[in-house]
């Protein structure tokens, strides 16, 4: 018990670090029109879990790398996350009228305004990530990762991938659906781990890519099991939906119990990782098992 309260205090301490740098920026997002901002705003400050920030300001602490070096990053990160779901809830993408709770941004602002919404979001993104290139070589380059893992060889193919399979009623095999959710969900999980390794002067860079990678799809499984097994009250979004759009997942290919264990054994192999890298890994362990535990 004390294991798990010692490591939701420190999830909460990550996740206020964020929310007050979070809070500085938007205090200053000011738009012409207004509405831009606010609906930028709508999804940028009604935060879900925040486990991108508070997996970028962990991995920071166990290579020795100072928060406010990686901040601005968990802050380029997640508004390229809440772009991401702005689109994907449109009616032409995954048409959800609910995100975390609320009316998705479309069914708040209109869609053409959640489309600017999203790209204002991933434009600023980018702004932030300009201003740190200036610093130098070694945060241009947790820049270049960042794109590199949010763009067209990252999560966007694995989007467009999702799109494309979703419509063929053909067999789909493992591999593609490897693909599509190493891209889609895993590369900006892997986004903070990478980045953070960068900052720290490329400390523990293997181990920690290997364990960025299996945690993407440790989120990636439990997500389509959530999908299954969840309810809306918890996960502030509509259940169910992988079945009714003829959606490749984890629980489509191996059935709920078969996504289960494999679940368990990426979990298994997280923990592994872990304990090949030479310095405080503890909370990271905490937060596969809580990935591989969540409700939301
Ligand atoms: C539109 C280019 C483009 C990409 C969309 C993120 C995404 C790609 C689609 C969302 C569909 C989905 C359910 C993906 C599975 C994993 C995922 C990203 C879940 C949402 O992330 P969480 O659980 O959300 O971190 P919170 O609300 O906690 O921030």
């Amino acid at each position: 018990m004390k294991i798990l309260n010692d490591f939701l205090q420190r999830y909460n301490d990550y996740l206020q670090t964020f929310e007050d740098y979070l809070d500085k920026y938007t205090a200053k997002l000011q738009t012409k029109p207004e509405v831009l901002g606010e609906s930028m705003k709508y999804s940028l400050q009604n935060g879900g879990k925040r486990i991108r920030p508070v997996l970028a300001l962990a991995c920071a602490d166990v290579l020795a790398v100072p928060q406010e070096e990686i901040l601005p990053f968990t802050l380029a990160l997640e508004m390229i996350h809440a772009y991401s779901l702005v689109h994907d809830d449109l009616p032409a993408m995954d048409d959800d009228d609910f995100r975390r709770g609320k009316p998705s941004n479309h069914k708040a602002f209109g869609e053409a305004n959640a489309i600017l919404a999203g790209d204002g979001l991933l434009n600023e993104a980018y702004a932030v990530c300009f201003q740190e290139c200036l610093k130098g070589e070694k945060y241009a380059l947790a820049a270049k990762t960042l794109n590199e893992c949010a763009g067209v060889y990252g999560m966007i193919a694995g989007q467009s991938a999702d799109l494309y399979y979703s419509k063929q009623n053909a067999a789909v095999s493992e591999d593609d659906l490897k693909y599509i959710h190493a891209h889609k969900t895993g590369k900006l999980l892997i986004a903070p781990v990478l980045i953070a390794s960068i900052l720290g002067n490329n400390r523990q860079y293997i181990e920690m890519e290997r364990f960025g990678k299996l945690l993407g799809v440790l989120f990636q499984m439990t997500d389509d099991i959530l999908d299954v097994t969840g309810d809306f009250d918890k996960l502030g979004k509509t259940v169910g939906k992988d079945e009714k759009e003829n959606k490749l997942t984890y629980v489509r290919l191996y059935g709920l119990e078969g996504a289960k264990v494999r679940a368990d054994i990426c979990a298994r192999d997280c923990h592994t990782v872990l304990e090949s890298i030479d310095a405080d890994t503890e909370f990271l362990h905490g937060l596969v098992d809580y990935v591989l535990n969540r409700r939301h």
